[in-house]
This record gives C-alpha cells, sequence and structure tokens, in this order.
C-alpha cells in the first residue's frame, strides 16, 4: 500500500516541484507514494469562485472561508475511501501547514511517515478560519520561524523529507542512513576529483597557493576505512559544535566524541 496524500491548496500547480522532479517524482512513478490535489476553488458555487473573505474584528488581510474547505476536504476524505484498499486501516491524518504549528524537525518526519494516509491543507492570506482548525485539524506543522506567503511549499518540504525516507525511494548509492540528523548531527565535509585544485585554469592563483583549501584532505586517500571514519566523527561533531551546539544536546556522543570536543 503506497503512502497516500490529499493536498488542499489553492495553487496545486506549484506541486510540479515535487512530482516532476528528482527522487520525489521517481517514487511517485514507482507507485511508493500517491498525491493528489484538491481546490477549495473547485468547489465555489458563486459567480466570482470566492474562497476568502475580509477578517471579523477587521485589520489587514483576508482570511480562507470555512465552506470550500470542508467541501474539498470531505472530496479529500471520499477519495481516501477510493483509494485505501485495506478498510481496517486508521481514517486520514489532517494536517494544517500553519506558522501557529510545531516546527517540524527530522524525528517528527519519521513519525509523520508512519501515518501512510493524510490530508494536507496548505493555506494562503492570512490563513484559515480558526472553525475549520478546531473541528477538523488533528496536527498543525510549521518549517521554521520565518515568513513566507503559503503554506504550499512548507507542504512541500514536509512531503520531500517523508518521501525520500519510504523504503525503496532511495538507491544503495543515495542512502539516508548517514543523512545529517539522522544521527543527530551535521554532516561532514565531502571531497570529488579531482584531487588537487592546482593547476586548473578556471580556480583563481590566490587559492591555488592555499594547500588548506586546494587539496582533499590526506586521511580520504589513505584506504583506511577506520582512520576515515574517526576523521569524518571529528568533523561532524566540529561542524555541529560551530554552527549547532543545540544539537549536541541531543547527540549519543562516545567517550572518543566527548574528547574531540573538548580539546576543540
Ligand atoms: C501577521 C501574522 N502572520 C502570521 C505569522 C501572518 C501570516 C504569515 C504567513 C499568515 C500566513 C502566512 C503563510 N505561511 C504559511 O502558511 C506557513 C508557514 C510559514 O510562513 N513559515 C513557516 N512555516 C509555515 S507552514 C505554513
Amino acid at each position: 500500500m503506497p503512502m497516500n496524500v490529499a493536498i488542499i491548496t489553492l495553487f496545486p500547480e506549484m506541486f510540479a516541484a515535487i512530482t516532476q522532479y528528482g527522487i520525489t517524482s521517481r517514487a511517485l512513478k514507482d507507485g511508493l507514494v500517491n498525491l493528489h490535489c484538491f481546490n477549495p476553488r473547485d468547489y465555489t458555487t458563486d459567480k466570482h469562485q470566492t474562497v476568502d473573505d475580509r477578517p471579523y474584528g477587521g485589520g489587514p488581510g483576508m482570511v480562507m472561508k470555512v465552506e470550500p474547505l470542508k467541501k474539498a476536504l470531505d472530496a479529500a476524505l471520499n477519495w481516501h475511501v477510493q483509494v485505501v484498499t485495506d478498510k481496517n486501516s486508521e481514517p486520514p491524518t489532517v494536517i494544517y501547514m500553519s506558522p501557529q504549528g510545531k516546527v517540524l524537525r527530522h524525528s517528527d518526519v519519521d513519525a509523520t511517515t508512519v501515518q501512510r494516509s493524510m490530508i494536507i491543507i496548505a493555506g494562503r492570506y492570512e490563513g484559515i478560519d480558526q472553525r475549520f482548525i478546531d473541528n477538523y485539524i488533528d496536527e498543525q506543522w510549521s518549517i521554521g520561524d520565518f515568513v513566507l506567503s503559503g503554506g504550499e511549499l512548507p507542504c512541500m518540504v514536509m512531503l520531500d523529507a517523508m518521501i525520500r525516507k519510504l523504503p525503496g525511494a532511495m538507491g544503495a548509492s543515495e542512502s539516508h542512513e548517514q543523512d545529517s540528523f539522522e544521527n543527530g548531527l551535521l554532516d561532514c565535509p565531502h571531497y570529488t576529483r579531482p584531487v588537487s585544485l592546482v593547476g586548473l585554469e578556471c580556480i583563481e592563483p590566490a587559492i591555488q597557493q592555499n594547500n588548506q583549501k586546494c587539496d582533499v584532505p590526506s586521511v580520504l586517500l589513505s584506504g583506511n576505512h577506520s582512520a576515515i571514519a574517526q576523521w569524518r566523527r571529528e568533523q561532524s561533531l566540529l561542524a555541529t559544535a560551530n554552527a549547532r551546539p543545540d544539537l549536541l544536546d541531543g547527540a549519543t556522543l562516545s567517550k572518543n566524541d566527548q574528547k574531540v570536543l573538548a580539546k576543540k
């Protein structure tokens, strides 16, 4: 059974960003995930296909109306009944992408991916009528403390993070077992050919004179796999201590890890 996700959005075309490109596109093609968009505008009955209205109490901006959202939600629930063949499965989790939601972390992605059936609402304008949230929404998620223009990009961000974790979504060469955050730390630096930037026409002389920034660290060329693993772990720890010291509190650190961090 694929992961079944219904999306409620005024801009279904935006979702081409995940349906047409890369790992997420392939996962769809391979039937690991089933996406379907429902546009509240299609469920309006007035001539102007009104989906928003002015806020009670006044103030700037517009609010998404309950009725078109509820009709889109009913259509999404019906779609789930059609596509989910196992009649014993849980009803879909109804998720609202919202600046008022809990900030999504990788551990939340793991937990959410297990719910194989979801309806995700991407809002526009100032948001949706609170009564729709109170009556129909199970979970609210934000992707961080910055202001965007709508919930579609956050929805795609969350879906991308979930879809690439589905069994079979990634080949062996794209394995996510070593992903940054999977072990609670930031990733180590990566290098590929050539082994030196010296003599390359496209690289400035000033950079060519700095061996430190010109050569691949020799340990990576040593063939000594335990030394390489140790170097990578050390680099991960140092990068994390430098950019995200908050992550070290949640990470499992060995005696050796603590020694690395103590002497920096
Ligand atoms: C003036 C108050 N603003 C709320 C913080 C208004 C407002 C800003 C942005 C209302 C809606 C939006 C649109 N953003 C989202 O729908 C959204 C979002 C985001 O802006 N940042 C991080 N995560 C998310 S999830 C959905």
